[in-house]
Formats: C-alpha cells, structure tokens, sequence
C-alpha cells in the first residue's frame, strides 16, 4: 500500500507541472498532521480546542501571501471573495453535496486546500474556514482533501460516525444523547436498526445501517468524487470501471446477504411502477429537522427543478441505445467504440455521470438524478420545507433498501454491456505451465454477531468550560470467524509471476435451484486478489482472510487516534499505517451472514499470468493492497471482476481450464450474539 501510494504520488506530480508536490518546506512530521487533523474535526460544532489551531483560526490571513498557493491563490481570492460579501451558507445548518450551490461551497475551499504548497498554509486555512463556513460543507472539503493531498500523506482521518454521527445514529439514541450531556450522566445507550420484524427487509437491515458500511461507501464516494477534476491535481484511473464495480459487488454481496435470510434478491428499480419498500430513517438531522419518510408503494413523481421522470426514462434509452450500437457518442459526435474492456469504464463515467463523461449533454446523469430523484419522493414539490432524504449523502444512502433497488437497475445497464462484449477462451484465459491442484479451506466459515461501540461525544452541544462525560452507543454488526484459503499450485515451468483471484457465489437460489455458472458467476463475490511469485515445482500458498486485499480494519476511533498522535510526537511509531485508507469493504463483511444449515457458496480461484495483469512492479510483495483505493495508476491491467466478467455460454471453457480451482464451500452462521458490554 504505501509503496504504491508513493509510486502513484510521485507519478501524479510529474504529470501535472505546477503541483506542489515537493513543497512541504516546513518540515512538518506526519505526528503534527495527524495532531492537527484530529483537532480540526473534532466537536466539529464548537470551538477549536486547540489553542495553536484556535490562534491560526482567529488570525490568519488566506490572502496575505499568495505564493504560498500553487494558483498563486485564485482559489483562496475567489472563496474570501464570496465570505467578504456574505454569499456562503450559515453554519447550524444541513449540507448535502447533491445541492448545487452547497456542493459549489464546499469545492471551493476543497481548491483553496488542494492548492496549499506547506501544511502550515493547509491547516491555517482549515483552521480559519472550519470558524467561518458551514459544518458540513467544512467537514466534506477536508477529508477530500486529506484524501488527496500529497501533504496529508500518511495521515488517518478519523471515523465520519465520531465526527457527525447525527447521520449515522438513531434519533432515540441521540436524544438519549443529549440527556445524559444535559443531566452530566455518563450513558451507553443501544442503537437497533430502524424497522420491525413486521418488515421482512429488516433481516438485512444490519448490512444497510452497518455504520463500516456506511463509511465504506462515503469514502469510496470522496476518493473518486463525481465532481473531480484533472486539474486539481491528477487522473483518478479507470474512476468509471470502479464506480461499476464498487457498486455491482455492493449489490451482489447484499443479495446474498438476502439469501442467507430467505429473502429473494433484490428487484430492480422501475420509473413507472411503484417503489415497493417505504422506509422510515429514524435519523435525525443535527440542524435541519428529521430526515423525510417513504411510504410503502409510492408512485414516481416529477421532482421540481431536479428532474422529470420521463427524462430519466429518455436518458436511460440512449445508454441503452449506445450499448445495442456499441459506441458512444461525444459532444463532438465522434464515435467511441466500447466493444472492448474499456468500455465499461466510459459507461461508468456516463452512468455515474462524472466530470469525465464525454457527453453529460446527452447521456445525461442518471446515477446522481436518480439519487436525488429517489431522496425527494416524500416531498417532491418541495411543499413541505423537508431536508434533504437519505439517498441525498453517501453516509446514509445505503440504509433505504430502495437504495439497493437503484443499484439494482445500473447494474443490470452494465450487465447488458459486458454480455454484448466476446467470451473468453481457453486461448485468452489459460496461463503456461501452471495448475490449480487443490484449494481448501483451514477453519470454519462462520459468521456471528457482536456490538460495536463508538463515542457519542461529537453529537452533543458543549463548551469547553464543562467537562465532558463519556456518551457512547453499541450497535450490532456482523463479523466472522479467521479462516485461511489454502491454495496447492504446480508449476512446471520456470519462476513466474501469477495474479490470484479469489471469488464466490451463492450456490442456490432462495427457491433451491442451482444457478448455472453464467448466473453464478455474474454473483460472484470478490474475496481476494494479490499477487504471489511462483517457483517451479509445487507451490503452497496460505492466504488468510485478514489479509484481504477487498477489505480494510475497523478505523481507528477518535481516542485512539488522540492515544497514538500523541505518544507519535514523543518520538514512538504511531502504529497508524494500516488504517491511512478506509475505502475498502469493513473485513468484517468479508463473508455474507450464511445460515444455521450453512450457505452454499461456489468458491473459484483463478490463477493468471502476473507479469502480464500487473501494472506495476513489485505487487507479490505488497502483501496488501487496496484496490479501490484512487491514487495513481490501478495495479491490475485486467479489467474489474476478470477473469468472471463476461458472458461464459459454455462452462467447460472454466472447468476445463487448468489454472481454475473450484469448490463448494458452505457459511454457517449459528445465532451466537457476542456482548462487549
Ligand atoms: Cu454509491
């Protein structure tokens, strides 16, 4: 990970004459960042309490000297510009980035922060803005740009659930909150999920609300932001491709976390048939009143000044039409062939659509309409005054099933596309001398339940007169038990360099049939994928399910993060490094729930040529790397998925193939609930 977070940094900066990569003058230790960090987000709604921080915030001046900007300080004139005439949002107010003008507000003092040359400039400005902008806008534009920021490197941005946890809390658990805060009681107080057993889709209500859920998806949404562009600092590579398959493995694992609880998979969303499931977020805004509610059954309805259905349906036509012709045509009208495995990723860039769409004048933005369209439904006139839905935020909009519903209906515009492209052959597929001989699996594959407690803290009014007292909430998550894959390949050719995928399906459907391998396979959920150094002979390869390469340890909360940073600038290690992205699915969703007679998955590992799928040196020995993570250059040549991403007409083309290992394996999971408390 860090290897290639460098490689890709120092890549990035060559590319873009002008940006300060070189700049850090000050010296600053990456302890003093993430000291910094910590107390910028921390009690986000009062006053900096640290007095250092709290100086810069009340007497720095953005534009006192402009060569300390890498735009010679366009950015900074432009947002002092808009706060001296009194144009931005107040603060105690709601932000979502899918309001044009919030969203505008919040880039700006991304620009002004992605421009900074020395940290020292980088957290006055912070320092100064968090005292002067909207909470929200203040929050999105800092973890993007920590995100981003060669000067922010190595530093770990704490959980978004400490920082605002209103979006990821109950509101009887935030009241209860504000009552301890009130009466100075410590509490611990039990957060469940937001329905009833009368609601079938409560049994996968703990995927949806899983607040490591929550934060995977936010932050894979601030590493390849839909608004990004190339000049603020570099390429996001193949952002179209991974905004597809973030998406279809969300999809994918939440159907099979419905199958292990005799749910049928999730139904596509319709423009003109009822949304099925209503949903009820018992979420709260922290200023801005409750989030709106859905009834079951709502007929689609035209959203003023956002959308019209029938532009939805019109625009979802000419994709499709683009996948029948097999082109897509720019603003230019040039033809962009997609017949091929990049396709996919122009498709995404449309879909999504991003900055990088080559014609959002006619394709449109179908992902980000439809989020606002869907979020808007209980007040789609706007006669209510109501805030913005849960499908207006990343942080929440997994937690409406009709969420899953949407994905649903993009995900299958995708599959149209990769079912037009040619299948693989044995040709395409085999790999020289090498072959699977056995895959098995040491341990049990179980799942089980625990609780999860996070601090509270941050959701309460306070000041710094008034000492704090310890307000938490537990919550109930999924985990499951560490197992490893055991993986015997022959080689019988010389030292070679092989990619290993590791994938899995369900093996049946929720009425027992058995899906065939192109249906199995268009499930299959990534468990793995790392490169190894094949020596000639038998090779035995251990691969342990921590070490997933999909997935990223819980964050590290904001009491461990104040614990490290400090002992970090007495001289120790910080012992942070494993925690710098978060952008993976939480390891403990490495495998769905299962059930008590145990899941029948169809696991495959394929092996493939190394040196030909790799786009960098050195990968066999990165032990981990994250692939979802956005800097630089995407390590895999492959496309996402590969070798199970196109059409397979005949499975003997895989179950013939010698480097393809294929077994059954079974997720068990026996109601046993861990209590922590
Ligand atoms: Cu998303």
């Amino acid at each position: 990970m860090k290897v290639l977070v460098l490689l890709a940094l120092v890549a990035a900066a060559a590319a873009w004459p002008g940006f300060g990569f070189q700049a850090d003058a000050g010296g600053v230790s990456d302890a003093q960042k993430q000291h910094d960090v910590n107390f910028l987000l921390h009690k986000i709604y009062g006053e900096i309490r640290d007095s250092n921080l709290k100086a810069k915030a009340d007497s720095f001046d953005p534009e006192a000297d402009l060569s300390h900007y890498s735009d010679d300080g366009a950015a900074v004139q432009k947002l002092m510009r808009d706060l001296k005439d009194h144009r931005l949002l107040e603060q105690k107010h709601w932000f979502s980035l899918f309001n044009p003008r919030q969203r505008q507000e919040a880039l700006m003092l991304f620009d002004v922060l992605i421009h900074c040359k020395d940290w020292d400039t980088f957290v006055s400005n912070a320092a100064y803005f968090r005292q002067r902008m909207n909470e929200g806008e203040f929050v999105y534009a800092l973890y993007v740009a920590v995100i981003h920021s060669p000067l922010a490197e190595h530093v770990v941005l704490p959980p978004l659930y400490e920082v605002t946890p209103h979006l990821f809390t109950n509101s009887e658990v935030i009241e209860a909150a504000y009552r301890a805060k009130q009466t100075q009681t410590p509490g611990k107080f039990q957060s469940s999920f937001t329905g009833t057993k009368k609601n079938p889709e409560q049994r996968v209500a703990y995927f949806g609300e899983d607040i490591g859920m929550n934060t995977h998806h936010v932050t894979w949404h601030m590493e390849f932001p839909f608004w990004w562009q190339d000049s603020y600092s570099h390429h996001l590579d193949r952002k179209g491709e991974n905004f597809f398959w973030v998406h279809h493995q969300l999809t994918v694992r939440f159907d099979a976390e419905r199958l292990s609880n005799y749910l049928d998979p999730v139904g596509e969303l319709h423009w003109d048939k009822p949304i099925v499931q209503g949903f009820a977020p018992h979420t709260t805004y922290k200023y801005g009143g409750q989030f709106p509610s859905r009834p079951d059954n709502v007929d689609f309805e035209d959203v003023d000044g956002v959308a019209r259905i029938r532009d939805l349906l019109i625009v979802e036509s000419r994709i499709r039409d683009a996948i029948a012709h097999g082109y897509i045509v720019d603003r230019a009208g040039n033809h962009i062939d997609i017949m091929n495995e990049r396709g996919i990723n122009v498709l995404g860039d449309i879909i999504e659509s991003s900055m990088y769409s080559p014609n959002v004048q006619y394709y449109g933005a179908l992902h980000n309409t439809a989020h606002i369209v869907l979020g808007r439904q209980a007040d789609p006139h706007g006669k209510y005054a109501l805030p913005p839905g849960v499908l207006e935020h990343f942080e929440t909009a997994t937690r409406d099933p009709s969420f899953f519903r949407l994905h649903k209906y993009m995900d299958n515009i995708f599959k149209e596309h990769k079912d037009s492209l040619p299948p693989y052959t044995v040709e395409d597929l085999k790999f020289n001398e090498v072959s699977v001989d056995k895959v098995s699996i040491d341990g049990q594959l179980e799942t089980f339940f625990e609780d999860f407690e996070y601090s509270l803290i941050n959701a309460v009014d306070d000041t710094q007169e008034i000492a704090d007292v310890e307000i938490s909430t537990y919550v109930p998550r999924l985990n499951h038990k560490d197992f490893s894959f055991n993986i015997d390949i022959s080689n019988n050719g010389g030292e070679a360099l092989a990619t290993i995928r590791i994938f899995a399906w369900p093996h049946r459907d929720n009425n027992g049939i058995e899906y065939t391998f192109d249906e199995g396979r268009w499930n299959a959920i990534e468990l793995d994928k790392f490169w190894v150094k094949l020596s000639s002979g038998t090779n035995h390869i251990v691969r342990k399910s921590s070490e997933s390469a999909v997935t990223v340890p819980d964050v590290p909360s904001f009491e461990t993060l104040f614990e490290k940073t400090k002992e970090a600038l007495g001289g120790a290690d910080s012992g942070l490094t494993e925690f710098e992205s978060a952008t993976g699915i939480p390891n403990r969703f490495l495998l769905p729930k299962g059930n008590e007679q145990g899941l029948e998955f169809d696991l495959v590992v394929a092996v493939t040529d190394g040196a030909a799928d790799a786009a960098l040196d050195g990968l066999h020995e990165n032990t981990e790397f994250n692939h979802y993570g956005a800097h630089g250059k995407y390590p895999d040549n492959r496309p996402h998925g590969y070798p199970l991403d196109r059409k397979v007409p005949d499975e003997r083309v895989f179950e013939d193939l010698p480097n393809f290992g294929h077994i059954q394996v079974k997720v068990f999971n026996h109601g046993e609930h861990i209590h922590h408390h």
